[in-house]
C-alpha cells in the first residue's frame, strides 16, 4: 500500500483550496467526447489519474496516505499519538457511471478535502482521528456491482464472488486488481479498519429535485430506498437478417423489448417503484443479424424491499410469457442487492445540531455510506442540484452551493469531534 506520514499541522500553509478549484483539477481527467460528460471506471486511465490527484492532495495536507486490501485509499489526518481507534471518516468515490456528471463522488471527495482544510483554518486540533476515504468501484460500472469496494470491505460480498466478476472485456476484478497493485487472495472484509470507525458522513450531489423545491442548498439524509441489480438473458435464433423469413424468427430482441415495456407498466403500477433498462447487449449486435441473444440489466427500487421482490417476481413472470411466446428462453439472474437504509438518528441528531437550517431528504440513489450503515453509525448531507438531473453530464451545482456544502461538512465534523 501507498504510505506516506506527516501531520497536518507540520506542514506549509497552503492556501485553503476550494470545492470548485479542486474540481476544475479534476475535470479534465476521463471527459468522454462522445457520450458528453466524464466516464471513469474503477482502475481505468482516468480513475487511475484521480487517484493520483487525491495522493498528491492529501500528501500536500500532511496527511497519512494508505491503501487497503480491497483498493480504497485512506488519508489520515492521526492525532498525536496515532492511535486510530473511534475515527471520523468522510469521503466518497472517483469512479463514474458512463458519461456521468463531475460531482457525483468528486464532490465528495473535494469537499472532505476543503472542510478538513476549513478545521485545519479553525486551529481544530482533533482528539481523535479524522480520515477522507475514497472506495472504489461505488458506481458497479464496471464489474456489475455497486458499492464493491465497501461491500468487500464489510464483508458484504463474498471475497470469491467478487474476484470472479467480469467487465465487458472479460477481465475478473481479481486479475484487474491484481495489475493495480492489490493481493486479490486478501480482498474481503477488514475487521481491522472496520474496528477503527467511529462514524463515517459522505457528503454528496442530491441526484434528484429534493432541494430545488425547498429551495435549500443542502439537506441531512434520512434514508436511501432499497433497491437491486438483475441480469435478465434472452436466448432466441440467430440468424442472417435478409434469408429469414419473419414468421420464422425467433428473435430475442423483440422478447426483449417487448419485457422492457412490460417492465415499464409494472413499475407504474406500484406507488414509489421504479425500474429502469438502462442498458442493453444483443449478441453478436450485428445490423445484418438478428441476434442469438440479449442480455439486459434490471434495476428496481423501492421504500419496501418486500414490494421490490414482488415487482421482480411479477416481471420475471412476465419475461417468461413473453419468451415463450417469441419462441426464446429467458433466465434472471440477481446481480446484488442493497435493502432501504435509514440512517443513524442519533448521528442525523447530532448534525441537525451542526446543521440547523438543512431539511431531511430521503433518496433513490445508493451510496457507500448506505454499505458502511450496516456496521457503523452513517450519516450524509446532500448538496443542491440545480439541474435535478444526475448520472448525466447534465448534473450541476452552483459554486456558492458546493462551498456552501464543505462548510457544512467541517461543522458537522467539528460538532462530531466535540
Ligand atoms: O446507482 C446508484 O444509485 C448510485 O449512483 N450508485
Ligand atoms: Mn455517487
Ligand atoms: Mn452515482
Ligand atoms: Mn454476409
Amino acid at each position: 500500500p501507498t504510505q506516506t506520514t506527516g501531520s497536518l499541522t507540520a506542514q506549509p500553509s497552503k492556501t485553503p483550496s476550494t470545492v470548485t478549484g479542486l474540481l476544475s483539477d479534476m475535470s479534465t481527467i476521463g471527459k468522454d467526447v462522445v457520450r458528453g460528460g466524464y466516464t471513469r471506471p474503477v482502475y481505468s486511465t482516468a480513475e487511475l489519474e484521480l487517484r493520483e490527484w487525491f495522493i498528491d492532495e492529501a500528501t500536500q495536507r500532511g496527511l497519512s496516505v494508505e491503501a487497503d486490501r480491497n483498493g480504497a485509499i485512506w488519508a489520515w489526518w492521526d492525532t498525536a499519538e496515532k492511535d486510530r481507534t473511534n475515527a471520523l471518516i468522510t469521503g466518497s468515490h472517483l469512479d463514474s457511471v458512463p458519461g456521468g456528471g463531475p460531482f457525483d463522488g468528486p464532490l465528495g471527495i473535494a469537499s472532505a478535502l476543503v472542510a478538513l482544510d476549513i478545521l485545519k483554518s479553525r486551529g481544530t486540533n482533533p482528539t481523535r482521528p479524522l480520515a477522507v476515504v475514497v472506495f472504489p468501484e461505488e458506481e458497479g460500472s464496471r464489474f456489475g456491482v455497486a458499492c464493491l469496494g465497501s461491500r468487500l470491505m464489510t464483508g458484504a460480498i463474498d471475497p470469491d464472488k467478487a474476484r470472479n466478476l467480469r467487465d465487458s472485456g472479460g477481465n475478473t476484478f481479481a486479475a484487474v486488481a491484481k495489475a493495480n497493485g492489490l493481493d486479490p487472495r486478501f480482498v474481503g472484509r477488514d475487521d481491522q479498519l472496520l474496528g477503527q470507525i467511529g462514524q463515517f458522513v459522505e457528503l454528496h450531489v442530491e441526484q434528484g429535485r429534493g432541494l430545488i423545491e425547498l429551495d435549500q442548498p443542502i439537506a441531512i439524509a434520512s434514508s436511501i430506498l432499497g433497491h437491486g441489480r438483475w441480469r435478465l438473458r434472452i436466448h432466441g435464433q440467430g440468424n442472417h437478417a435478409g434469408t429469414t423469413l419473419m414468421a420464422a424468427r425467433r428473435d430475442p430482441m423483440v422478447a426483449a423489448s417487448r419485457t422492457v415495456v412490460a417492465i415499464r407498466d409494472t413499475a407504474l403500477q406500484q406507488a414509489h417503484a421504479r425500474a429502469t433498462v438502462g442498458r442493453l447487449q444483443p449478441v453478436p449486435g450485428g445490423t445484418n443479424v438478428i441476434a442469438s441473444r440479449v442480455d439486459f440489466w434490471l434495476d428496481v427500487r423501492h421504500p419496501d424491499d418486500a414490494v421490490t421482490a414482488a415487482v421482480v417476481q411479477s416481471i420475471h413472470q412476465q419475461a417468461q410469457r413473453i419468451a415463450a411466446e417469441e419462441g426464446c428462453v429467458v433466465s434472471l439472474t440477481e446481480e446484488s442487492l442493497s435493502p432501504t437504509v435509514h440512517f443513524d438518528t442519533g448521528l442525523l441528531h447530532q448534525l441537525q445540531q451542526a446543521l440547523p437550517n438543512a431539511p431531511i431528504l430521503d433518496t433513490g440513489a445508493g451510496h457507500d455510506a448506505g454499505i458502511l450503515s450496516a456496521f457503523v453509525p452513517t450519516a450524509m448531507v446532500f448538496v443542491r442540484n440545480p439541474s435535478g438531473i444526475s448520472h448525466s453530464p447534465e448534473e450541476h451545482v452552483l459554486d456558492e452551493d458546493a462551498e456552501t456544502g464543505a462548510k457544512a461538512l467541517a461543522d458537522a465534523l467539528e460538532t462530531l469531534l466535540a
